[in-house]
């Protein structure tokens, strides 16, 4: 099990929080999403060859922005 850290710009509201964490659980891998909302952080629990890269492109596709 692996865990990535990610800032993500954009999210305002516990909506927000729930559209990151849906895209995110979409990706084979992810076991775990924590949205911080305030501290504009999400920590992905994961494991396999999911990348971060792939995390931040759902993201995206989702309307937030990964730093
Ligand atoms: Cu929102």
């Amino acid at each position: 099990m692996a865990e990535a850290m990610l800032t993500v710009k954009g999210m305002k509201c516990g909506g927000c929080a729930k559209n990151v964490e849906n895209a995110l659980k979409t990706l084979p891998g992810v076991s775990g999403v924590a949205v911080d909302v305030k501290a504009s952080t999400v920590k992905v629990s994961y494991e396999g060859s999911v990348t971060v890269d792939q995390m931040k492109q759902k993201i995206r596709d989702a309307g937030y922005k990964p730093e």
